[in-house]
């Protein structure tokens, strides 16, 4: 007879989820790193109790805000290269629905998550209770099918007994490289509640390490063909280079074949920026010299990454018409981007069978001179717009400098949104894999400073920095109270050019009005004068203001030195972002307007366009 415990569904779940486990450096660890909750009535009662029974083994940590605290949840599975997870559970209605951006930014940037979002009553007696959207003409939708296109797994837990096979289904896509993403289990209030007599087979410990599928022959082959002919090749390296751990392998396989490297946001810091063949940031703000290889490149190995716009220049970047793209990818669906020859594998796995599937194989020598010297050339030009003035106002540039210059390659940067990422890629100089943390799948303004709390869970003995403008600190900081309450130190440097300077900038590169960006070009009574000073000490923050680079610098030092989460303001110039190197960007252009500014920028954007592929 099958040995059963009687437990609710609630139970049984935060039961199982203490029994996932995995290893990392040889030490077994629990899978999930600890649930992330703010209760109400759609969970507080089941999930709530259930979790205090095993919060020992699976800590709940309470955040200010749903949305929020699922950023910390991915930014810790992203900082642990997906081998760790966080869940994070919400009542229903507006906390559940709170946590839709966060499902759908982990499904663009294929991070697992585990959400918990307090559902409806199954039994629908007391309909329609508290925070119930009701449909006039379908009456099993709630406002958690608003996860449904945003999830990889999505399931409503109506019976008890459905968990055996939903969370089994769910570890399943945690932990699949190539299916990894969002999981939502939509927890019905009345079935947390609800007693059912579970095998205790369902409790047994089981331990998931990443799956590593190896290349297929046939596709090996073609690939391995078509590079050892290459003359001009380049490597893309993406975020499934970090994944998979294949910063090693490719750094072997440079080495073997002289092929010079750039990354994308998600691959950037797989090479350290001191590796004389790492190009470094490829693309819309790609350095010059990694721009100049891809225009250049009649072979591209594309490992691990999803050729977004960013990557490609909007697909205009890779102009050699003769040119072939290698897709080494564990998910198919990317691999055969852009008529890809698709090379289906673990990037770490790929990389050692088409190096040796190449052996001997070396790029022309004077293809990979070129590029150490474009590299150095790009070195120094990014000096000059890093290097410290004294101006009033100093652009995002010369603060990247400061933040370098004083706490080093050896911390995890972390940025998202705004002009930031665009100078972060261009510009930092990551060192170990991971150190750099982009969330630029999504670019969600918010999730920073969440993020970062997420990364310092991950990983407490690195110190984490938080790059930020005033409008995404505006959108979602609460979380700063929660780093302090946990004693979780974060570095946040805060820049206030006083509004949403980035996309300032792009309204007027497409002849567009200065409109409702920046906080004085748009409606106001008042202009705004934030105190974010005040706002992050009430926080519990410390919180000073840098009146110039040097005051930053010094600044930067007494954070560092400090064991308390840090905000570090300063002023800057919402005009400036660097021109050297980048690239295009697709950005639709008004065919008519009233403007000749618009009209002018629609003509040049008309010459971009037939710069833009299209067939493949
Ligand atoms: C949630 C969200 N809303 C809107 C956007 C579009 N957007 C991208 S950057 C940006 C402005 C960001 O302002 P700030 O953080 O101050 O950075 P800055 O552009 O000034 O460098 C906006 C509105 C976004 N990326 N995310
Ligand atoms: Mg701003």
């Amino acid at each position: 007879m099958t040995k059963t415990v009687r437990l609710t569904m609630a139970q049984a779940l935060t039961r199982y989820l203490t029994r996932q486990m995995t290893v990392i450096d040889g030490k077994m660890v629990p899978l999930f790193g600890g649930v992330w909750a703010i209760f109400g009535h759609g969970n507080v009662a089941g999930l709530g109790e259930a979790l205090y029974q095993v919060r020992e083994e699976l800590p709940t940590y309470r955040a200010h805000n749903e949305q929020a605290m699922a950023h910390a949840a991915i930014a810790f599975a992203k900082t642990n290269f997906r081998r760790r997870v966080m869940a994070a559970t919400s009542s229903i209605g507006p906390g559940a629905v709170n946590m839709v951006t966060a499902a759908a930014l982990a499904h663009v940037n294929r991070l697992p998550v585990l959400l918990l979002p307090g559902d409806v009553f199954a039994n629908r007696v007391p309909d329609p209770v508290l925070q119930q959207v009701e449909d006039f003409g379908d009456g099993t939708v709630s406002a958690n099918d608003c996860f449904r296109p945003v999830s990889r797994y999505f399931d409503r837990i109506t019976r008890p007994e459905q968990i055996i096979p939903a969370l089994a289904r769910a570890m399943q896509v945690l932990t699949d490289p190539a299916e990894c993403g969002p999981v939502t289990l939509s927890l019905c209030q009345d079935v947390q509640a609800e007693a059912y007599d579970y095998p205790e087979s369902f409790f047994a410990e089981r331990v998931w390490t990443p799956r590593r599928p190896r290349p297929d022959r046939d596709e090996l082959a073609v690939a391995a063909e078509v590079l050892q002919a290459a003359k001009k090749p380049l490597i893309v390296a993406g975020g499934g280079v970090l994944y998979s751990g294949a910063s090693e392998e490719l750094d072997r396989f440079v080495q073997a074949t002289g092929i010079p490297v750039c990354e994308t946001q998600g691959g950037k810091s797989a090479l350290s920026d001191e590796h004389g063949l790492n190009m470094a940031a490829v693309g819309v703000t790609g350095t010059a010299a990694a721009n100049r290889l891809a225009e250049e490149a009649d072979v591209v190995l594309a490992v691990g990454t999803r050729l977004q716009d960013f990557t490609t220049g909007s697909w205009a970047l890779f102009k050699n018409a003769g040119k072939t793209i290698i897709g080494l990818n564990v998910q198919s669906f990317d691999a055969g981007k852009h008529m890809a020859l698709p090379l289906v594998a673990d990037a770490r796995e790929g990389l050692i069978e088409l190096g040796a599937a190449v052996a001997g194989y070396k790029a022309p020598v004077t293809w990979t001179e070129n590029a150490k010297s474009a590299k150095a050339e790009w070195r120094k030009a990014a000096a000059k717009v890093t290097a410290a003035t004294n101006a009033t106002l100093p652009s995002d540039a010369q603060v990247i400098g400061a933040v370098q210059r004083t706490l080093g390659s050896d911390v995890i940067v972390l940025h998202a949104a705004g002009g930031l990422p665009g100078e972060m890629h261009k510009l930092w100089q990551a060192g170990e894999p991971g150190s750099y943390h982009s969330e630029y799948g999504f670019s969600c303004m918010g999730y920073e400073i969440a993020g970062g709390l997420g990364a310092k869970m991950a990983r407490p003995d690195k110190e984490v920095v938080i790059m930020i403008g005033d409008g995404s600190y505006l959108m979602l900081n609460s979380e700063i109270a929660t780093s302090v309450m946990l004693g979780l130190k974060l570095t946040i440097v805060l820049l206030d050019n006083r509004g949403y300077g980035c996309i300032n900038r792009l309204q007027m590169a497409t002849g567009g009005a200065n409109f409702n960006n920046l906080l004085r070009d748009s409606r106001h009574e008042i202009l705004p004068d934030i105190d974010f000073v005040a706002h992050a000490k009430s926080l519990g923050a410390n919180a000073e203001k840098a009146a110039s680079i040097a005051d930053l610098e010094a600044a930067l030092d007494r954070a560092r030195k400090s064991d308390r989460t840090t905000v570090v303001l300063i002023d800057t110039d919402p005009l400036i972002s660097t021109g050297e190197g980048g690239h295009w960007w697709d950005v639709a252009v008004p065919e008519v307007s009233a403007r000749a500014e618009v009209n002018a920028a629609r003509k040049g954007y008309e010459e971009k366009l037939k710069l833009q592929r299209v067939g493949d």
